[in-house]
């Protein structure tokens, strides 16, 4: 009897196996700079290591993943994906970088300074985002679903699910892995969430609207990608086709 009670409670709370979490705190983009973005590129994954500038872009026929100027946007170093693959998130792992692909279920491990591959890992489902917490990649599918993977092998090590207030956030795309939390894009929307990676709750939603003036809009597919800048708190962050990468501190709303 006790444990029926105990799983109706469960069932009225719609919350099974996780605790009730406060609301997430509520931040906006404060923008310090801009720099010229290219619009051709379908953005799916940006990482800053140092100061080199990783972005890795989609589409059949048109991924691939390429090195950044920072100051001027011009691509320096550049490695295709052979069509019809369809380039996701990347992030660094040491000397290392991998590379997602959306329904290919083939992550990429390339040299991070020739951008050559070294070998291929499989992967059930899509793939999405993907950022490096130290000792974890974290990968995003689309769902609310994380999943933790060695960063070597790229075995699944464990899953979290992402809820804002108990509730289940779908969509979770480009990430970005910080002490702070992972911070995720969600797709279609002007909104970044902060992630606690142990309990999945949502800690902080920040709105990025407005970044781009309604004549940039209009060429601009949705926002994805961002980059933590290390040591600082700021961050870069853009979108698919954006013209403009942005320099952003996030800070609390009134
Ligand atoms: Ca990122």
């Amino acid at each position: 009897m006790k444990v029926l009670l105990a799983v109706l409670a469960c069932l009225a709370l719609a919350a099974c196996g996780t605790t009730p979490s406060a609301p997430p705190a509520n931040e906006r983009a404060q923008v310090i700079s801009s720099t010229p973005h290219d619009t051709g590129a379908f953005t799916e994954g940006l990482e800053l290591d140092g100061t080199t500038l990783y972005e890795g872009t989609g589409l059949e026929g048109q991924s691939d993943v390429r090195v950044v100027d920072l100051a001027t946007g011009q691509v320096t170093k550049k490695a295709g994906l052979p069509d019809p693959m369809f380039g996701e998130g990347i992030t660094v792992v040491g000397d290392k970088l991998w590379q997602l692909t959306y329904k290919d279920g083939v992550a990429i491990q390339r040299d991070k300074n020739t951008l050559a591959e070294i070998k291929r890992a499989n992967y059930e489902g899509e793939g999405w985002g993907l950022c490096h917490d130290g000792s974890r990649l974290v990968m995003s599918n689309g769902t609310d679903q994380l999943t933790f993977r060695d960063p070597d092998t790229f075995a699944q090590v464990g899953t979290v699910t992402v809820r804002a207030k108990g509730d289940p956030v779908a969509m979770i795309n480009e990430l970005e892995c910080t002490p702070d939390g992972i911070y995720a894009n969600v797709w279609q929307t002007d909104t970044i969430i902060r992630i606690d990676p142990e309990s999945g709750n949502v800690t902080a939603s920040v709105d990025l609207a407005n970044l781009l003036t309604p004549e940039e809009r209009g060429g601009a597919d949705v926002l994805n990608g961002i980059a933590a800048v290390p040591g600082t708190d700021e961050f870069l962050v853009t979108g698919k086709n954006w013209p403009k990468v942005f320099r952003v501190k996030f800070v609390t709303t009134q």
